[in-house]
């Protein structure tokens, strides 16, 4: 419904959808003016009516996230960024933690919903190397969500491997214009390569990169 109401208005433009890739579509990211979506993110919460899920959409160009909105819609809570102008929850301006200290963070450590055994046992080993070094863990299950939480400063870092374009790219500019980081755990951030750190600075998300199993996952 998203892209079929995007698409009369700007018929030349390119969508990367979740729904989509999954019916066989591709997932190309081009310089050309595309739109993010992610119709449900937190599907399962969704299902269990945990009232933790959104609807997350980007418009970029030139691979350039210009616009970010992450909606959760039972919640009513409408988290949006405009490159350079900010970013909103509600219309009110939010900001991020000013935590820098690891052990005195809320951490967001997501254990996704893939079951493969190498992937699960990543998961625990990052558990576990961060339980006794952080204030806190968290997951919550929907990836744009924990973004919008790091970005309005109710937690201060949330990482994971397995994410995909349409989880992360509102997120990353919503993190940024709330004044904090949003890296690859391998260098800078690259919306496609399937794993990402977002934090209040960059001094916190250094201290974590190097505690994490750097999990190899297939690119979007
Ligand atoms: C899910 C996320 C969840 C994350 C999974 C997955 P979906 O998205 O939001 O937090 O752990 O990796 O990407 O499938 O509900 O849109």
């Amino acid at each position: 419904m998203l892209i079929g109401r995007i698409k009369e208005n700007f018929p030349s433009h390119m969508f990367i959808g979740e729904e989509s890739v999954a019916v066989g579509e591709k997932c190309d990211l081009t310089n050309d003016p595309t739109w993010i979506v992610d119709p449900v993110d937190g599907t399962m919460n969704f299902v269990h009516s945990f009232p933790h899920s959104c609807i997350a959409l980007a418009v970029l160009y030139h691979k350039d996230v210009h616009i970010g909105i992450i909606y959760n819609p039972i919640l009513e809570q409408m988290y949006t960024a405009k490159c350079n102008q900010g970013a909103f929850l509600n219309d009110k301006p939010i900001r991020v933690s000013e935590e820098t200290d690891l052990s005195k963070s809320l951490v967001i450590a997501e254990f996704g919903t893939n079951r493969d055994t190498q992937k699960m046992e990543s998961v625990l080993k990052n558990v576990s190397a961060l339980m006794n070094k952080v204030h806190g863990l968290r997951a919550m299950g929907s990836a744009a969500l924990n973004m919008a939480s790091v970005a309005a400063g109710g937690a201060d870092s949330y990482f994971e491997f397995g994410i995909h374009v349409w989880d992360i790219a509102a997120g990353a500019l919503i993190i940024k214009e709330a004044g904090g980081v949003c890296l690859d755990t391998e260098g800078p951030l690259d919306l496609m390569s399937r794993r990402m750190i977002c934090a209040s600075s960059e001094k916190l998300a250094l201290q974590i990169i190097p505690l994490l199993d750097q999990l190899k996952l297939e690119r979007d």
